[in-house]
This record gives structure tokens, sequence and C-alpha cells, in this order.
């Protein structure tokens, strides 16, 4: 199966290639136009270029990206889409100026400075804007591209993926901001480089993410789910079968994962690396150069198998209950296993001394549990679709896997919320095969795996069950449903237009 991180990033004249035929496609042009005659009401020019990245939705491998582990998502056709507009020199002052079609989101406006930093105390939408700008800048020069005096920018931006939903709205942004930059430059780099860049970018937010959402973004292929690797970046594309269909639909509780990274997400990573270096000295790692090489859970996992091996068994999590606990650590009991300080250890990096300041103990046990079996399940997920099982044992299994993978993530990982079980569970109990959370959790959607005929019914059930109640209350208006489930196919990547 084809690796097309290769290639550059598509640039076409038109939007067929990306939007097809029919209704997306004339959707598609009306928010074209829109753009186009909105950036010259706000700046009195039209744009030079479009770039638009999609969002994703992830069928399994939750959490597992930081940890180096290959996760399988697939593009969602929700997207964002920058128009953008190099300025001249002299032209005005040398400002990045960040419009956008909804009023919700006031302009930003940032000076044209790459070094500057991002002020993380007061969060702007503007700031995933300059993720990618920074981005580009690093990127390039590493390139040996000749960047010039940076210039002013004008920049409209449009974007349909639903924000805080795990649907990766944040990728979406910051990889259509840098694929604009970029073109507006005049500069094209391969699909998996951008994917690198982006994903190294998007960390100047403050989450210490992995990079499978910017990795589908770019490298997204029409039709397929793709099995993203990590170190260094691949993706392959793996056929979905035909009888199932992915029903996405929004818990309605909203996950602020840039505000609430301390005690969530990044603690979660910290979580993982200190497992990691517990394991790894259980395990007979001796020096204190080897010790220090320890990032993830993937390093550690040559030590768990070969100890597993040596009980006749292949498993990770064999070692992982010998030699971590179940009950949480305090610090003080893993800086005496490390016989160094927490802080040192972690590299005196701002966003995870923030995690030791509010982390009450941690649960390694649990953590590293849920790591390698999912890792084990993305590969059981992939084995599925390619095996010679009949289509209804293979849509069986794969539900299975989804369910196991939501079960872990609920009890060991511990990221999902009051809402997602509760959608969850009226998922399993109107006929989906598998059900889960999607993305970091604490909020935002659940993918379902359902039979493609039944999957009307499905979504009538969801909102008798689960969405009547909140559209009563006034959580969310009945004609917008629309957006908060709907049955999606796996849709196309990153593109560039020029008309
Ligand atoms: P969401 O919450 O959908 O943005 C995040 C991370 C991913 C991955 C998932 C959990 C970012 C940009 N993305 O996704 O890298 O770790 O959580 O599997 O933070
Ligand atoms: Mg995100």
């Amino acid at each position: 199966m084809a690796n097309h991180g290769e290639l550059p990033i598509p640039i076409y004249s038109s939007l067929e290639p990306v939007y097809g035929e029919g209704t997306q496609l004339e959707e598609a042009k009306l928010r074209f136009g829109k753009l186009k005659s909105k950036f010259l009401e706000v700046f009195g020019h039209p744009p030079e270029v479009f770039a638009r990245s999609p969002g994703r939705v992830n069928l399994i491998g939750e959490h597992i990206d930081y940890e180096g582990y290959s996760v399988l998502p697939m593009a969602i056709r929700q997207d964002t889409i920058v128009a953008i507009r190099k300025c001249n020199k002299g032209e005005a002052e040398k400002l990045i100026r960040i419009a956008n079609v909804n009023d919700k989101y006031t302009t930003c406006i940032y000076p044209a400075d790459p070094n500057q930093a991002i002020d993380l105390k007061n969060h702007r939408w503007g700031h995933y804007f300059i993720c990618g700008y920074k981005g580009y800048y690093e990127y390039a020069k590493s390139k040996g591209v000749d960047v010039g005096v940076p210039v002013g920018l004008d920049v409209l931006i449009d974007g349909t993926v639903p924000t805080g939903s795990g649907l990766s709205s944040s990728a979406a942004f910051v990889c259509s901001s840098t694929i604009a930059i970029m073109a507006a430059f005049g500069v094209n780099f391969p699909k998996k480089e951008i994917a690198q860049v982006t994903c190294d970018c998007e960390q100047h937010i403050g989450t210490q993410s992995g990079g499978m959402d910017q990795a589908i973004s770019v490298m997204a292929k029409n039709g397929f789910a793709e099995l993203i690797d990590f170190n260094p970046i691949r993706a392959t594309d793996v056929q979905l079968p035909p009888g199932g269909t992915f029903v996405i639909a929004h818990s309605l509780a909203e996950s602020k994962k840039a505000v609430t990274a301390a005690t969530n997400y990044n603690n979660r990573v910290v979580e993982c690396r200190l497992a990691a270096i517990v394991l790894g000295i259980k395990l007979g790692m001796k020096s204190q150069e080897a010790i220090a090489k320890v990032k993830t859970l993937s390093d550690v996992e040559g030590l768990c198998v070969k100890f597993a091996k040596g009980h006749g068994l292949n498993d990770p999590v064999l070692a992982v209950k010998e030699y971590l606990k179940e009950k949480p650590y305090t610090a003080e009991e893993i800086e005496k296993i490390t016989e160094k300080h927490l802080p040192s250890i972690l590299g005196d990096n701002p966003t995870s001394l923030d995690v030791l300041k509010a982390a009450k103990h941690f649960k390694l046990q649990q953590r590293a549990a849920h790591v390698f079996s999912e890792a084990n399940r993305v590969h059981a997920f992939k084995e599925t679709v390619e095996s010679n099982l009949s289509e209804e044992e293979k849509l069986k299994k794969l539900g299975d896997l989804m369910n196991d993978s939501h079960d872990s993530c609920s009890v060991l990982y511990e990221c999902s919320c009051p809402e997602l079980e509760e959608l969850v569970k009226v998922c399993r109990n109107n006929g989906a095969l598998g059900a889960r959370l999607t993305g970091a959790g604490w909020g935002g959607c659940t993918v379902a795996l359902v039979k493609e005929s039944i999957v009307p019914q499905f979504i009538a059930n969801l909102t008798e069950q689960f969405y009547k109640s909140r559209i009563d209350k006034g959580m969310i208006n009945k004609n917008d449903l629309g957006l908060y489930v709907f049955a999606s196919k796996p849709s196309s990547g990153a593109a560039i237009i020029k008309f």
C-alpha cells in the first residue's frame, strides 16, 4: 500500500478535486465565494491563495501517539480554510492581521516577527495561526530557504470543524495556516515533513501533543483511513469494510484542552514518562545515560517484552503489572526509585513543571497498561481489516476492539467524562457494533461503528435518547442537530487552492 508522504501538498485550480460533486461542492463554492468577498471587504485586496486542511476522527489508538505508537484515524469533511495575502514591502505596517468569517472570533493582530513568544497566559484564537507562522520560519531556516525580511500577512479564516470536540479543529487550523503561509511564500515541501513541522509547532500552544492530528490532516487520502506511524511519520492506506459506517456524535461537553493541560493532557504525558523510567530501572537499566534517554513507553517496550517472554508470553502489560504498583505513586516514591528530583528528570520544561505543581499523585501502572494494550489494539484493528474473515465477522471484531479501547480510556486512562459515558452507552444500546470516545476525551465526541443499513434509525434513536432532553433544556438548537451527530466517510487531506 502506498505511502504518499513523499509527495508535496497538491495545488488545485478548482474545488472539485477536494470537494467532489453534489451538495458538498455547492456548499464549498458558496464558502469560497464568501471568503473572497469578505477578504476584499476587510483588507481592501483579494486573497492570493487558499489552503485547506481537514479535521479527523480517530478510529482507534488513543493517547498513544505521543508515546511513539501507531494510530488509526481518518479525515472528516469538516475543515479549516485559510485565505491569505502577503503584503508588499513598505505597504502598511508589518503586521499579521487574522480575521474570521465567524463574528464570534474578533480579529487578532500580531507583529510580523517569527521569534515572538506566544502568550500562553492569555489564550487567543489567533495563537494557532502564529504556531504555524513560527513553524514555517523554523522549518524554512532549517532547510536553508532564504526567508528574507518578515512582511505583513492578511489572513481570513473559515473553520467548520467544531471546536473542543475531539475532532481536531486545532490541527486543521494549524496545518491550513502553515500550508497557506508556505503557499504565500511560494514554497512547498513533502507532506511527511509538513506533518512533522505542524506537529512540532502546535506544541507552542502548550500541550505536549503527539503527531496524529497533523499527520492525518496533511496526509489523508479520500476513501481511506490511515495507519499513522511515527519516528519517522508515515501513512499507510487502510480500506475499511464497506458494510460499516462511522457515526460521530458530540457529548456536548466541551473539552478545553489548552486550558486544562496541567491536570489532563500534559499530566498523562508526564505520567507515561515517569512510568517508562521506573519500568526501565526495575527491568535492569543501570547507567544514568541510558535512563536519561527514556522518554516514552515505547523506549522500554523491548525490556518489558523480554520479561514477558521469560514467562512464555509476549505481552508487555505483564511487566507493568509485575513492576508498577496499582496504588498511585507519590512524587517522593518516584524520586526514591530514580534517585533524582522530578523537575530535573522532566528537563525543567515549564509545562511539565505545571503538571508537577498540580498533581497529587501519579498512576503509573494504569497509564502504562492502557498505552501498551491500546497499541496492540491498533494492530489488531488493521489486521482484522486485512483478514479473510467474512464482512460480518470483521465488523463485529472491529466493534469489540473499539469497545475495549473505550473501556481502557475510561477506566485506566481516566480521560472520559459522565456525558461521554452516557453517550457511549446509548450508542451501544442502539445497535452500535462498537462505540468509544475519540480524541483526547474529557468531553467532545464519540465515534460508533454502525451497520450502514441502520444508520438513519441509529441517528434517530440517539436524537431521541440523548439530544432531545438537551434541546429541551436549550443547550443546542434543534436545527443544528446535524452539526452534532453525523455519519462520516474518509475524506481527503490538505490542499492548496489557487483560482
Ligand atoms: P485532540 O484532543 O483531538 O486535539 C489530542 C492530541 C493528539 C492525541 C489525542 C489523543 C493535540 C493537537 N492532539 O487530540 O495528538 O494525543 O489527543 O489520542 O493535542
Ligand atoms: Mg486539538
